[in-house]
């Protein structure tokens, strides 16, 4: 079975029902096969086969789901594009992905309208064959390709419909950035699998969230934790109108804090489900639907899922104590894009190291402890330090550089830079170009100017303490 089959069993007999509803127009299951079998055709048309990648450069749009649904049933590849991404960070997924086609600009769909509404001649798919290829950061510096096939956005699927009880009858707002799997993997595929209403927004917007969920009235949503503490700010009487028609709340791709979950609560009378997924797995474990949300945890492996947490000789850790969670399960990626060493190195006799420390409570629940890596999260965007710092290091002011993660209230953590400059030189023009190079949200928040970086006895630069020594 493929995607395309597994969103046909859901959307038979429903081609007139609604589906969609994106800047105001509303968009029948119907008018959405349609579209997804025009841009099938025009993909075709433009030369491009099964195997073939296409690189996405969209905000959140209709296209971008057009594009996905026809890559799903021609075999092309999706390739998803953060749309904050500056060049150099483009440059490197389009020489490491090596696409057929870039689309950074709607009306390059244009003419797919007049293509045939029907179905073009598909080749049959395999569950193995790769639907998409999604960059997640790399621990390197660089981003790396992390191929999903259909089995694991099936899988994946099934297993949120099934344990978070989503129906025809659910209404999922969703702002979150189809450009990343929280919305792409989680959203797109829940939707067509089972056929509820999504209205999808370009972005979210604390400034109108409020109006947007009276005026939709949605009963599930899919958020990251910045958008749970933006929501705080809800008046009482329209928090109580919204979470008398929600059914879901769910929270993941960073740390929820357990007082915003609390606050949450008794703000609109839901507690928030925590889950954790991954770009390379998808979702792996999650909170309960019934039965107790606990503060602080992800909860329970998902089913199909295997969990074991292991010291750093790869042994079972004892309960409680702390360790790398190692996954196996049909959410497993099929590796990274064109990196044969790194896929094998992310893997240990066939568990996928997902760099994440966590432990296990006597009664299984999860918490998760933070990070192997020195990832930085900010508002559920990845950091890595070293794509910053190794940037900043091309830059003919600075001798050294040692990027940090900061507590942040509101975007969990910010990016801060230590810098040692060269003698007599200016940074004054520094975060201008780090913003033409980089995506705004890794641009350090601040530049702390030092006259040298703490390193131990073998030169590695000691971040904690850098962290003490925040002005
Ligand atoms: C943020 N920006 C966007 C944007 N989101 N621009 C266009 N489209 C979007 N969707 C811009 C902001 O304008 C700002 O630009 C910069 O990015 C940083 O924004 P911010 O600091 O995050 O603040 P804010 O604009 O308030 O956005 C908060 C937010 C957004 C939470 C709405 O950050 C967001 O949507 N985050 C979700 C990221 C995500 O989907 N992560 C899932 C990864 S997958 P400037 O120029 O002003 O700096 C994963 C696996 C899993 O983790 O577990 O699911
Ligand atoms: P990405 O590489 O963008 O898919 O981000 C995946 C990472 O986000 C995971 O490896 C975790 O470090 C982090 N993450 C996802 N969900 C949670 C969560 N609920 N709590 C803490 N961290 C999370």
């Amino acid at each position: 079975m493929n995607l395309t089959q597994l969103f046909d069993l859901s959307l038979q007999g429903r081609a007139a029902q609604p589906a969609l509803e994106f800047q105001g127009v509303s968009y029948s299951f119907g008018d959405i096969e349609a579209r997804a079998n025009r841009t099938a055709h025009w993909l075709l048309d433009q030369g491009v086969s099964r195997g073939d990648r296409i690189c996405v450069y969209l905000p959140n749009c209709l296209e971008i789901v057009d594009l996905f649904l026809a890559c799903t049933r021609t075999g092309v590849i999706f390739v998803p594009v953060n749309i904050l991404y500056r060049d150099r960070e483009i440059q490197h997924i389009l020489g490491d992905a090596k696409p057929s086609l870039f689309v950074n600009d709607c009306a390059m769909l244009a003419d797919a309208a007049a293509k045939p509404s029907t179905r073009p001649a598909l080749p049959a798919l395999e569950g193995d064959d790769i639907a998409a290829i999604v960059y997640t950061s790399g621990t390197t510096g660089v981003s790396k390709g992390a191929m999903l096939t259909h089995n694991n956005f099936l899988a994946n699927a099934t297993n949120l419909v099934t344990c978070w009880q989503i129906t025809s009858a659910d209404r999922l707002l969703l702002p979150l950035p189809l450009f990343h799997v929280h919305g792409l993997g989680n959203g797109i595929p829940c939707w067509l699998a089972t056929g509820f209403h999504v209205r999808l927004l370009e972005r979210f917007e604390h400034s109108t969230a409020t109006e947007q969920f009276l005026d939709y009235q949605p009963t599930l949503f899919f958020g990251v934790p910045t958008m749970y503490v933006r929501l705080l700010e809800t008046a009482p009487e329209a928090a109580r109108q919204i979470g008398a028609r929600m059914r879901l709340w769910v929270s993941g791709s960073a740390p929820l804090p357990p007082q915003v979950l609390d606050d949450f609560q008794k703000l609109f009378g839901h507690t928030i489900l925590e889950r954790y997924g991954m770009t390379e797995t998808l979702m792996n474990i999650s909170n309960p639907y019934t039965g107790e949300r606990r503060a602080g945890t992800v909860g329970f492996p998902l089913p199909g899922v295997s969990v074991r947490i292991l010291d750093a000789d790869g042994n079972d850790i004892a309960p409680d104590a702390t360790g790398e969670l190692h996954l196996k399960g049909p959410n497993l990626f099929a590796g990274y894009w064109g990196r044969e060493q790194a896929t094998r190195d992310a893997f240990r006799d066939g568990w996928f190291k997902t760099g994440d420390m966590g432990t296990r409570a006597e009664d299984g629940y999860i918490t998760l402890q933070g990070r192997k890596s020195d990832l930085i999260i900010s508002s559920g965007f990845n950091i890595y330090p070293r794509e910053v710092e190794e940037f900043l290091l091309e830059q003919p002011e600075v001798a050294e550089a040692a990027v940090i993660g900061v507590p942040d209230p509101r975007k969990g953590e910010i990016p801060v830079a230590f810098i040692v400059p060269r003698p007599g030189a200016s940074l004054d023009g520094l975060e201008e170009r780090c913003r033409q190079n980089l995506a705004s949200f890794k641009v350090p928040k601040q530049m702390v100017t030092v006259d040298k970086l703490p390193r131990t006895a073998l030169g590695k630069v000691q971040k904690h303490i850098l962290a003490s020594q925040m002005p």
